[in-house]
């Protein structure tokens, strides 16, 4: 029998409806975008499309470990109560702490937050989200008194124009601005600005890219809302006068406009003050709460605003409450709690510190990779190894944070978990399992609410499942409600859960929800008022000086998500950028002696990573980018939060995670490399390498100062059994290896003089065939494909497979010049979209040539 099930993509803050179908028991599962959810319409970029690439249990961790060693539930759960209450009888409540996450479902959220806030008493909860949306959550809160996103969706469609700061939506909320692109296509007139110091795949398809110095956002919203209120202002932001003008009238004239923002805002120190600054110019103009108009803020992930509703920052309390004395009483009541946290706890980079010091004794981390993606990652790291207590709750193994555990614990994954999230639009969806509990793995709300009865709070953690958990927490954002706070699901109060159906919040009754906010004019402000708040713009923390000259920015590539422990795991998915990189602006690589495709040192003051160059006009001089997805899992050195320091923005506590001095220096690389294998390889850490999915087997490129004995350390690697193909020129250093167990390809290396980026497509292919036979073994060590030298080729679009080459030949030999064009030639650009602001890129680069040739 048929099975279908609806569910929600467990990416990005869009929140997108995805539809899981298997046509009878035996078959496979395969998923599709939901046509009627309101949040894609049917849509799915290829993260979501490639989701059932990324389900498999290797690699997962399946059952309890206690240092290192597999136990049973009982003895996991008793151990972790019994060390949190010991450390809290003997240090206080202080002594404790959770780090959790924006991927927790709304349920597990709300108990986590249930336990230190009401039963350990302490604030001592923080979440990665710290990271990501809290200038967003302190800006919102100072100006509107709420933590409220105003509008919607459909706003972005409606607008006339729509300015997007510090987001490259193109790749990061691709569905939405898909919705955008469409928007666009109907009516031509819907302008778009980009503002962000990078000629992203967003500005890529914007009428008008302010490249600014970064950083300087609040002068270019402060100038604006000056113009806005007839002042004259002086701009100065690292652009050409015209174009600021240009923007300033585009505002000024019109009526519906949408301010989209994302981490090149909120990751600052004055991250609050620049989305106050942007929500100013809204409210000098009053374009707020209205059809197609708004301030609006893009989260990034799937459940960072069913976090912010639950309280699961150390500074709120629950249910869209804050501190103050009557909300601690209410909650108080509401839980019958016996120990209320009465003030906030630490929020993630205080946290941490206090890890580092001593102060925290007892920590448990849920859902998030704070070895990797706090700033300071190093230090991180050596403060949970000095913590006489770690917990780790995720889905995967071997993170490296759960590498610091010592205890780890298995949670369901997507697939498997079931649940609410909310989206950026205020939508609330259900994640709705599909597949089986693997293993021992349990749902977070599960592991918590266990935890929470061995320490003696049975009572009021029993629950029977996630749907009684939702509906106390919409009874809590009704309770002494009467209109005083936007968070208000009490019309979900009696909803059946199982089918509950998407709906934007406030619902207030039964199968009302709210499409906009402040309709009416009125705010959360005791008076009722927005506040305009002024901003003196502040530059960052840490300027370019002559010993670190460069800036570093940090961010997202369009084809891996975070840490890489789920999106790492589709071959799809790791041919857009198989590579840590690093952009860099021409005369910049020259200036430090940089070529296209080498490797570069970047160092920060007290760590290093290398990474492989990409010159990028689209950079500004004096400024690079990396990627923030490779972990120690997957490269020799790539971590990037360790080369920046943990500055906070004062009212957030947000660190600056776009704006690093750095130095880069050239890696000198005696061989190149590029291994393949079906087995897990362990390399040293004193070359340089970097790992990507390949269909059955592996892909790690290589580089190393000193020459080797290439026989013997082939065999290292890939192991000594078998039979070995070989192939040495000690002239040019080449040297090409294959090791075949029973005809089959197990392995292969390629060792060269010279930085490439050789990609054996042939030899990959080999891998996913039983045997291979007689002469055709020669061409897996032929150091070219059958046939001729196809070169190494780039993947643009990742849905379809197709390369740079082939978008170039067919642009040439049939004249093509639109991406409407290359797509019904090659598909490409198709489906999900995501890669057609590169296509546009692609287009205008052979235009460019042809022009000059
Ligand atoms: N493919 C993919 N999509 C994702 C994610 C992912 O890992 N991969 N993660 C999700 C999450 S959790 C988040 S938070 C979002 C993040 O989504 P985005 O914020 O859109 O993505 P980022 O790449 O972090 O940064 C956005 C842009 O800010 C720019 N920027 C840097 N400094 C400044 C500045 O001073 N001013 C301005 N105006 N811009 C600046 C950067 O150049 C960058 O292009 O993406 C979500 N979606
Ligand atoms: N330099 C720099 N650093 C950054 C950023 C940046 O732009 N630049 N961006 C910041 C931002 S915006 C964010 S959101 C963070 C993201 O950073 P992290 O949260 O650290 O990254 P993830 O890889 O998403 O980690 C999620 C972990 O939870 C596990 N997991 C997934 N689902 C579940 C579940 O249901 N239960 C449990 N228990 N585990 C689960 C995954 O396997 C994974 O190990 O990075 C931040 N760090
Ligand atoms: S845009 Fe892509 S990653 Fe984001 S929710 Fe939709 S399918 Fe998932
Ligand atoms: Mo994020």
């Amino acid at each position: 029998m048929s099975t279908t099930i609806r569910t929600t993509c467990p990416y990005c803050g869009v929140g997108c409806g995805v539809i899981a179908a298997r046509p009878d028991e035996a078959g496979d599962w395969v998923v599709t975008g939901d046509p009627d959810h309101p949040a894609n319409f049917g849509k799915l970029c290829v993260k979501g499309s490639t989701l059932m690439e990324t389900v498999g249990l290797d690699g997962r961790l399946l059952h309890p470990e206690m240092d290192g060693r597999r136990v049973g539930w009982d003895s996991a759960l008793d151990r972790v109560a019994e060390q949190f209450s010991a450390t809290i009888a003997e240090h206080g409540p202080d002594s404790v702490a959770f780090y959790v996450s924006g991927q927790l479902l709304t349920e597990d959220y709300y108990v986590a937050n249930k336990l230190m806030k009401g039963f350990i008493g302490s604030g001592n909860i923080d979440t990665n989200s710290r990271l990501c949306m809290s200038s967003t959550v302190a800006g919102h809160v100072r100006a509107f008194g709420s933590d409220t996103v105003p509008g919607c969706y459909e706003d972005i469609e409606q607008a006339d124009l729509v300015v997007l700061v510090g987001s490259n939506a193109a790749w990061c909320h691709p569905v939405v601005f898909q919705r955008l692109l469409a928007a666009k296509t109907r009516r031509p007139e819907l302008c778009i600005v980009v503002i962000d110091p990078r000629r992203t795949a967003t500005a890529e398809c914007a009428d008008l890219h302010l490249a600014i110095r970064p950083g300087s956002d609040a002068v270019l919203f402060n100038g604006l809302a000056a113009h806005l209120k007839g002042e004259e202002a002086e701009v100065e932001c690292g652009v050409p006068l015209e174009q600021i003008v240009t923007f300033f009238s585009w505002f000024a004239e019109t009526e519906k406009t949408v301010t989209l923002w994302s981490q090149g805002i909120n990751q600052s120190t004055s991250g609050t003050d620049k989305v106050d600054s942007i929500i100013n110019c809204h409210l000098i103009t009053g374009r707020i709460g209205r059809p197609g108009m708004g301030p609006f803020s893009l989260t990034g992930q799937p459940n960072a605003m069913g976090g912010r509703e639950v309280g699961g920052l150390a500074n709120m309390l629950a249910a869209h409450m804050g501190f103050d004395e009557a909300s601690v009483d209410r909650v108080g009541r509401f839980w019958t709690a016996p120990r209320m946290a009465t003030r906030p706890g630490l929020k993630a980079v205080d946290l941490f510190r206090a890890v580092s010091e001593g102060r925290i004794k007892a920590l448990w981390i849920m859902a998030t990779n704070p070895a990797v993606s706090l700033p300071e990652a190093d230090l991180v790291r050596a403060a949970m190894a000095a913590c006489p207590f770690v917990v780790v709750s995720d889905c995967e193994a071997d993170t490296d944070t759960a590498r610091l555990a010592h205890l780890r614990l298995p949670a369901l994954a997507w697939g498997e978990k079931d649940g609410t999230v909310t989206n950026s639009e205020r939508r609330i969806s259900r994640q709705r399992p599909f597949l089986p509990a693997p293993g021992e793995a349990r749902g977070d709300w599960w592991i918590i609410s266990q935890v929470a009865s061995r320490m003696g709070f049975g009572e009021a953690f029993a629950y029977a499942g996630p749907g009684e958990i939702f509906r106390e927490h919409c009874r809590l954002t009704g309770f002494e409600n009467q209109g005083s706070r936007d968070l208000d699901l009490s019309g979900l109060e009696d909803t059946d859960y199982a089918t509950l159906a998407p709906i934007q919040w406030p619902v207030r009754q039964p199968g009302r929800g709210t499409a906009r906010m402040f309709a009416d004019g009125r705010f959360y402000h005791a008076d009722r008022k927005a506040r305009r708040v002024e901003v003196t713009p502040r530059p960052p923390a840490a300027l370019a000086n002559p010993e670190f000259p460069l800036i570093l920015n940090t961010g997202r590539t369009r084809d891996q998500w975070h840490t890489m422990t789920r999106t790492g795991r589709s071959p799809r998915l790791a041919a857009h950028a198989p590579e840590p990189s690093l952009a860099i602006h021409p005369a910049d690589a020259a200036r430090f002696g940089l070529a296209d495709n080498a490797l570069a040192r970047v160092s920060g003051r007290r760590a290093s990573a290398v990474l492989r160059v990409a010159l990028d006009a689209g950079q500004r001089p004096g400024e690079v980018f990396a990627p923030i997805h490779w972990t120690d899992r997957t490269a020799s050195g790539a971590v990037v939060g360790s080369l920046i320091d943990a500055a906070v923005d004062p009212v957030s506590g947000q660190p600056e995670l776009k704006h690093a001095p750095v130095r880069v220096e050239p890696f000198t690389a005696a061989w190149h490399g590029v291994l393949l294998s079906r087995e897990a390889v362990e390399l040293p850490r004193d070359i340089y390498w970097s790992k990507a999915a390949g269909q059955s087997h592996s892909i790690w490129r290589l580089a190393g100062a000193q020459g080797q004995d290439w026989p013997r350390i082939g065999r290292d690697w890939l192991g000594d059994s078998g039979e070995w193909i070989e192939f040495l020129d000690p002239n040019r250093g080449h040297y090409r290896a294959a090791r075949l167990v029973d005809g089959r390809l197990e392995g292969v290396l390629f060792i060269f003089r010279w930085a490439t980026d050789f990609s054996p497509d042939w030899v990959a292919a080999a891998f996913g065939r039983a045997a291979i036979l007689g002469e055709e073994r020669a061409t897996l060590v032929a150091g070219a494909p059958p046939g001729g030298d196809r070169g190494s080729d780039k993947t643009v679009c990742a849905c379809f497979q197709v390369g740079l080459s082939a978008i170039r030949a067919a642009i040439h030999d049939h004249g093509l010049t639109s991406p409407a064009e290359i797509g019904a030639m090659l598909k490409a650009g198709t489906n999900c979209g995501s890669c057609v602001p590169e296509i546009r890129a692609i287009l205008a680069g052979e235009s460019a040539k042809e022009r000059a040739a």
